[in-house]
């Protein structure tokens, strides 16, 4: 049986990489940081096989200490401070975790395989977000990365240490630049749950509208199930390597607005929706649209669900949750 560790379980990807890997036969083992992590209940209930251990990626004993328990066959580093609005404010403790947090889990990598590096994989969740301002359209691997976010920052560090073990040790390290990814699980900070939960609660009279920053930004979003299993596919490669993950498509947020207020039977979405420079940030990613052919090509990965798909899947299961929440 083989036996993966995962950062960043308690997280939209982290709950659907253990759904994936649980049903291919694999021994889980879940990363949790902090003293009585609230989320480790919704671990416990939506994936209970999964083996919980405790550690934080700044804690680099912890992350020796959890490899020694689990000895993985595959690491998942998705554990981040992930938001980008949040790390303007709190940038010095972004690059901690999502910077130098994948040099502590790299190196704890190096330390357990010992010297053996073919032992175990790696792979990093890198983000479309390092493309920042976008220098190609669409992105590609090759294209240069130019972050507009200490998040984007954090990403580029990790991204190329990332490729830095796969070339100092011979590593099976492998970058995922996936674009954006969404689902009924994604935290409801990120833009499109923040729309869904709303349109939700609009629909049922418990809200009156919903207040936004840039309207104009364009996002390639695909579905979080679909881009886990890019995920494992790298994984299972000769060769560790770099990936764009992405639907080839973009949207604005306007186009969100749109599908997500039809989706529950609203034409007119501009009578609900204001903004607000509260949520403006001092530096945007305006375009983003990733080339996945390497992927596809390689992996044989492609997207299963549409953005229509995803949007509307997003405002059903926000309708079923606020309904459940007003009874
Ligand atoms: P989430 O924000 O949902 O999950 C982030 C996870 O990281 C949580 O489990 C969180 O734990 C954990 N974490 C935060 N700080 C630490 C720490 N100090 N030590 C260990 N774990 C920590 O992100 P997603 O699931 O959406 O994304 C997964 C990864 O992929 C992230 O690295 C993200 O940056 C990256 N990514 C995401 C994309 C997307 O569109 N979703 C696109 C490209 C990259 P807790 O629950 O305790 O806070
Ligand atoms: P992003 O996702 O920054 O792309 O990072 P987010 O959903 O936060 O923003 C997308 C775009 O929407 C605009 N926007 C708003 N965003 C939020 N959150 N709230 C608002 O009210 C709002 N109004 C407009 C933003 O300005 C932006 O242009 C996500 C994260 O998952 C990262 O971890 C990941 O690396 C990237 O996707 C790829």
């Amino acid at each position: 049986m083989p036996r993966a560790l995962i950062t960043g379980v308690t997280g939209q990807d982290g709950l659907y990489l253990s759904e994936l890997l649980l049903s291919k036969g694999y021994e889980v083992y879940g990363l949790v940081r902090g003293q009585n992590n609230p989320k480790i209940e919704l671990v416990r209930r939506t994936v209970p096989d999964v083996k919980i251990l405790t550690g934080d990626l700044t804690d680099l004993s912890s992350l020796v200490r959890a490899f020694s328990v689990s000895q993985p066959d595959e690491v998942y580093n998705l554990g981040a401070i992930s938001f980008v609005a949040y790390s303007w404010e709190n940038a010095s403790l972004t690059s901690d975790v999502t910077g130098k947090g994948v040099l502590n889990i790299l190196e704890a990598t190096r330390l357990y395989a010992g010297d053996d590096i073919s032992k175990v994989r790696f792979y990093q969740a890198s983000s479309s977000e390092m493309y920042g301002k976008v220098q190609d359209v669409p992105q590609k691997e090759s294209t240069l990365l130019w972050p507009r976010s200490p998040y984007g920052v954090a990403k580029v560090f990790g991204h190329y240490m990332t490729i830095n073990y796969r070339e100092s040790y011979g590593l099976h390290a492998s970058s995922g630049i996936l674009f954006n990814h969404e689902s009924p699980r994604r935290g409801p900070e990120f833009v499109t749950r923040k729309v869904t939960q709303a349109v939700a609660r609009i629909k049922l009279g418990l809200q009156d509208s919903v207040t936004l920053g840039n309207l104009d930004a364009k996002r390639d979003w695909g579905f979080a199930g679909d881009y886990v299993d890019a995920m494992w596919r790298m994984l299972q490669q000769p060769e560790g390597d770099d990936y764009v993950v992405a639907t080839g498509q973009t949207q604005s947020i306007e186009r969100l607005l749109e599908v997500a207020f039809q989706a529950a039977g609203i034409e007119d979405w501009r009578a609900y929706v204001k903004q607000d420079p509260r949520f403006m940030r001092p530096a945007e990613v305006d375009l983003l649209i990733g080339d996945p052919t390497k992927a596809r090509e390689v992996l044989g990965w492609e997207p299963k669900v549409s953005f229509e798909e995803l949007i509307t899947m997003m405002v059903e299961s926000d309708l079923a949750e606020q309904k459940a929440l007003a009874r």
